[in-house]
């Protein structure tokens, strides 16, 4: 492409999306995130980012997913999906959060900088997949990635209102055809109404089988349930909190193929006048460790409660007391973990590694129960999907896991093969098992968490164990914890190392902290900048509810005092 090309850049940005606001603006753990009014030239450069990143990439596939996750219905964001539908890769967020700061009148001279930088090929053909949350002021933002696609001569992809997960499914089939169709939902299913797993008795795409996200999951999840007889506590009831947003939606389609594998009861699906993760869904479960809002049920139901844009998912019950029991993601992942385990025994595999991830958010008893009663490796990295995937795919089998709800399986080629091998040539019970296994890798999405593929991979090793909520809980009891957040001057003064456990900055943070600790039995907390707001976090954890608080707000204390605090100091709960 000529650099003369480039000035419709600037001409779109000028008439169409100009930026209005000085406000620096970085790209953190998951894309852009602020307000939705301050993000439209944003989205529109990362528009532009997306199509050289192709470019960069031989013409492959990149993701632009507009969503604020969790946060509240005001804000918005966008991120990056590289081709095999991971995060986008470390290097480029300086070069995101660069052309985001600039300028309009430097936009065009700086796009060019980048092209040159990146040694992007601007012959190429480029092509960018964009989807969106729910936020009524996600289509406008959209519009915008599309016209940051178009400005560089790239092929936009509009997927409407996606869950997060479905778009890096979609990317990872775009450039990996042998991984699935890139579609939600796949042409023959909308057309005939047929349940999923089914051929079509005729027509163009009657002898192949169609892979589309619901086909693969959904699909997966039907096969591996006919095998699984229904029995023990298990029971085939769950009801979800979608919290107001897309995940709730797509359960929604979903419900109606299952013949009664599974009797979803959905709730907090956007309707009635409910707002997007406003006192419900999963990241508000986890964090006030309260139910949500709008859910009714009996003592003991089990619920599952996701975030706004479905790539998180918690279980809780209420006993009869009306107390609150969460099974986050380190339940969860130990649940998982223990299940592929049982399996590759019976599979008689040796030779394949299998190895958890957490962050320093996991619950101590969790991996006191890992490494203890599963004997499984355990590693610790920083928080943010990107750091645990990547960890992840260092063993053959890798489940990783953030606490609040965060996860899923990567398998290697060589876990795949195996395992596929052993469910076709295997002695009878090594078949069984294997092909078990086989199915479970299907119903997993391997590109990030994902609330929906999760949640039927926990309701597998549910029905398979013949478990309720209340014995699937009793695998090991949480410590009691506490999350708080403290508002300081910068947040940047706050340094950590060893994945966060250790704060290096301020001077005589750390020292404080360990000597708070001490005086708590099973005490253990640690400080760290958000990467999502503009607060502090701190997590404690102890012997007791009341002591976990306490100990909580006394490290609080020590942040608001040794690092600047603004606003009230924190105060006993
Ligand atoms: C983002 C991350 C999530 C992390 C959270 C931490 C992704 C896709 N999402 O939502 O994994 O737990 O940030 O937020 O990476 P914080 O830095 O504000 O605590
Ligand atoms: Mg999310």
């Amino acid at each position: 492409m000529p650099p003369s090309s480039l000035r419709v850049v600037y001409a779109f940005a000028r008439e169409m999306h100009p930026k209005t606001t000085d406000v620096f603006i970085q790209y953190g753990t998951a894309g852009f995130r602020t307000k939705a009014s301050l993000l439209e030239h944003v989205v529109y450069r990362m528009g532009l980012l997306a199509v050289i990143r192709s470019r960069v990439k031989n013409g492959r596939t990149i993701g632009m997913m507009i969503t604020a996750s969790h946060n509240l219905e005001p804000d918005n964001g966008v991120k990056l999906i590289d081709p095999e539908g991971e995060m986008l890769e470390e290097s480029w967020e300086a070069i995101a959060t660069r052309l985001a700061n600039v300028s309009d009148n430097d936009l065009e001279s700086t796009t060019a900088e980048v092209i040159k930088e990146v040694n992007a090929d601007m012959g190429l053909k480029a092509s960018v997949f964009i989807g969106m949350d729910t936020r009524y002021t996600s289509p406008r933002l959209a519009a915008a990635a599309v016209h940051g696609v178009m400005a560089l001569k790239g092929t936009a992809k509009e997927f409407g209102i996606v869950t997060t997960p479905i778009l890096h499914y979609c990317v990872r089939c775009r450039n990996d055809n042998t991984y699935g169709t890139p579609t939600e939902e796949g042409q023959f299913i909308m057309n005939h109404n047929h349940p999923y797993g089914e051929q079509m008795p005729d027509g163009p795409k009657s002898s192949r089988m169609e892979t589309c996200y619901y086909e693969k999951i959904v699909g997966a999840f039907k096969n591996i349930r006919a095998k699984l007889p229904v029995h023990g506590s298990y029971n085939t009831t769950l009801y979800v909190d979608g919290a107001n947003g897309v995940g709730g939606k797509k359960l929604n389609i979903i419900k109606k193929s299952l013949d009664g594998e599974l009797d979803l009861v959905l709730y907090n699906l956007g309707g009635n006048g409910g707002k997007l993760n406003l006192n419900c869904g999963a990241d508000f479960v986890k964090v006030s460790q309260k139910p949500p809002v709008g859910v009714e049920h009996a003592p003991f139901q089990r619920v599952a409660s996701l975030d706004g844009d479905g790539d998180r998912i918690v279980y809780y019950y209420l006993d009869d007391k009306n107390q609150m029991n969460l099974l986050d993601g380190d339940k969860i992942a130990t649940l998982l973990a223990s299940y592929i385990t049982e399996l590759l025994k019976a599979c008689e595999v040796t030779e394949l590694k299998l190895g958890l991830v957490q962050t320093a958010y996991a619950n101590g008893a969790s991996t006191r129960y890992i490494t203890d009663d599963l004997k499984v490796p355990v590693s610790c990295v920083k928080t943010g999907v990107k750091h645990l995937h990547h960890a992840a795919l260092s063993y053959d089998i890798g489940v990783y896991f953030e606490a609040n709800g965060h996860g899923t399986v990567v398998y290697s080629e060589l876990a795949k093969r195996t395992i596929r091998k052993i469910a076709q040539e295997g002695e009878p019970e090594q078949r069984k098992a294997a092909q078990l296994l086989v199915n479970f890798i299907d119903i997993t999405n391997e590109t990030v968490g994902d609330a929906i593929s999760d949640l039927f991979l926990v309701e597998t090793v549910l029905c398979a164990r013949g478990l309720s909520a209340r014995a699937w809980m009793t695998a090991y009891t949480d410590l009691p914890c506490r999350q708080l957040k403290v508002t300081v001057q910068d947040r940047n003064v706050i340094s950590t190392a060893d994945a966060e456990r250790t704060c290096t900055s301020p001077e005589g943070l750390q020292s404080k902290v360990d000597e708070l600790v001490a005086g708590y039995k099973s005490g253990r907390a640690f400080v760290r900048p958000s990467g999502t707001e503009d607060v502090v976090r701190v997590y404690a954890e102890a012997e007791t509810q009341e002591f976990a608080d306490q100990l909580a707000t006394e490290v609080a204390q020590a942040v608001y005092d040794l690092a600047g605090g603004v606003g009230d100091r924190p105060t006993p709960a």
